[in-house]
C-alpha cells in the first residue's frame, strides 16, 4: 500500500512538473515581439483589457455553472418546484446572457472609433499586401511617396494612419503588439490607426490565408524616437548609393544585365520595375524576403539563386544558373544598398 501511495505521489509530481512546464511555455509566448497580451500600443492595450475582462467573466460563469451542476448531482430531485426551475432557465439561460453580451457589444462598439479615427494623425503609410510580401509607401507632407518594402518603422507616441489594400488576394495586416488586425481587400482601401506607446522591435504578420507562402510573409516593425525616425526616413527618401568597391560595381552591372530591373526598382539607376519590392535601400532592412531570411550577404546569395525553394510559389525566378561570381557580386551590391 505504501508503495502504491508513493507511486501515486510521484506521478502527481511528474504531472505537476509537466503542467508547470507547459504553463511556462504558454506564458513565455505572451511576451516577445508578437503578442497581443504584451501591448506596445493603445489599440493593443484596449484589446488586451477586453481579453482579460472576457477571460475573467468566462471564469466566473464557468464556476457558476459548475456550482449548479455539482448542486444538481447532490440535491434531491423533488427538492425544487417547477417554478424555481423555470426561473433558473429564464434568468440564467436568457436574461443573464442577453445582459452580458449586450454589455460586451456596447464596450466593443465604443472601442471601434478610436481604433480607426484619423484625428491627430502624424504620419500616413500605405501598405499593400502582395503575394508574398508588403509594399510600403510613406506619404510625405507634400504628398509624394517614399517607397520601401517588408519593413515598417514608426515614431513612438504618435498616431499613424495606415491605408491598407491588395492587388491580388485578401491578406490581413496585423501587428499584434500594437493593435488590431485589418483585412487588405482587392478593390478596397481600409484604414487602421496605430499608436505605439513604447520603442522596440515588434513583428507583424499576414493574418489571412493568402496562398502557398502565406506563412512566409511577415515584417519587422521598429518603433523609435522621433529624431531617429526622421533620420531613417530621410535616408530612405534618397536615391541608392553608388557602389564604391570593385566587387559591388560588378554586382550592379550584373544586376542591370540580368533583367532584375524589369521587376525591381533601384532609384538612381535604370532599374525601375514595380512587380517586386523596391530595392533602393534593401541593404538597410532587418530581414530579407518578408521576414524569411536574415539580411546578410549569404542570405542575398541564397535568395537570388534559390528563391523558389526558399519561398514556394514565389513570383521571382531563381537565378541559380548564373555563374557563382556574379551571384556573389550581386549579393555584395544589394547588401551594400544601405
Ligand atoms: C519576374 C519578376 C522578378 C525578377 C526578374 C526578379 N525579381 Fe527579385 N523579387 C520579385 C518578387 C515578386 C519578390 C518578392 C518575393 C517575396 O518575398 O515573396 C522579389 C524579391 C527580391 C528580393 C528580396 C527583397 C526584400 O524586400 O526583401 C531581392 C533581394 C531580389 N528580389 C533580388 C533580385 C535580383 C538580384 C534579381 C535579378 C537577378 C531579381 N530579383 C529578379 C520579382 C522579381
Ligand atoms: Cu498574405
Amino acid at each position: 500500500m505504501w508503495l502504491q501511495l508513493s507511486k501515486n505521489i510521484l506521478r502527481a509530481r511528474q504531472w505537476q512538473r509537466g503542467f508547470g512546464l507547459s504553463l511556462t511555455a504558454l506564458l513565455a509566448a505572451c511576451d516577445g515581439q508578437q503578442s497581443a497580451l504584451n501591448p506596445g500600443g493603445t489599440g493593443a492595450e484596449s484589446i488586451a483589457t477586453l481579453f482579460w475582462w472576457m477571460a475573467g467573466g468566462a471564469l466566473v460563469i464557468w464556476a457558476g455553472v459548475m456550482g449548479i451542476a455539482l448542486y444538481a448531482t447532490q440535491a434531491h430531485p423533488e427538492a425544487h418546484g417547477i417554478r424555481s426551475a423555470r426561473w433558473l432557465i429564464i434568468g440564467g439561460g436568457i436574461i443573464f446572457p442577453v445582459v452580458v453580451l449586450t454589455g460586451l457589444l456596447i464596450y466593443g462598439l465604443m472601442l471601434m472609433p478610436q481604433l480607426s479615427s484619423s484625428e491627430n494623425v502624424a504620419l500616413r503609410i500605405d501598405v499593400s499586401g502582395e503575394q508574398w510580401w508588403w509594399r510600403v509607401r510613406y506619404r510625405t507632407e507634400t504628398g509624394e511617396a517614399i517607397e520601401l518594402a517588408n519593413e515598417v518603422r514608426l515614431p513612438v507616441g504618435e498616431r499613424v494612419a495606415f491605408r491598407l489594400t491588395s492587388p491580388d488576394v485578401i491578406h490581413s495586416f496585423w501587428v499584434p503588439s500594437l493593435g488590431g488586425k485589418v483585412d487588405m481587400i482587392p478593390g478596397r482601401t481600409n484604414q487602421l490607426v496605430l499608436e505605439p506607446t513604447r520603442t522596440g522591435p515588434f513583428r507583424g504578420a499576414c493574418a489571412e490565408y493568402c496562398g502557398t507562402s502565406h506563412a512566409l510573409m511577415s515584417f519587422p516593425v521598429v518603433v523609435m524616437p522621433r529624431d531617429a525616425f526622421d533620420r531613417w526616413l530621410a535616408e530612405q527618401a534618397k536615391p541608392a548609393q553608388t557602389p564604391t568597391s570593385e566587387l559591388q560595381q560588378a554586382g550592379r552591372r550584373a544586376f542591370l544585365a540580368n533583367g532584375c530591373g524589369a521587376c525591381h526598382q533601384v532609384r538612381g539607376t535604370e532599374a525601375d520595375g514595380t512587380v517586386g519590392p523596391d530595392l533602393t535601400h534593401v541593404g538597410s532592412r532587418l530581414s530579407l524576403a518578408a521576414g524569411t531570411l536574415p539580411a546578410d550577404v549569404e542570405a542575398f546569395k541564397r535568395w537570388i539563386g534559390h528563391s523558389g525553394s526558399i519561398k514556394p510559389d514565389v513570383r521571382m525566378p531563381a537565378f541559380g544558373m548564373l555563374p557563382a561570381d556574379q551571384l556573389n557580386a550581386m549579393a555584395h551590391y544589394l547588401s551594400g544598398l544601405k
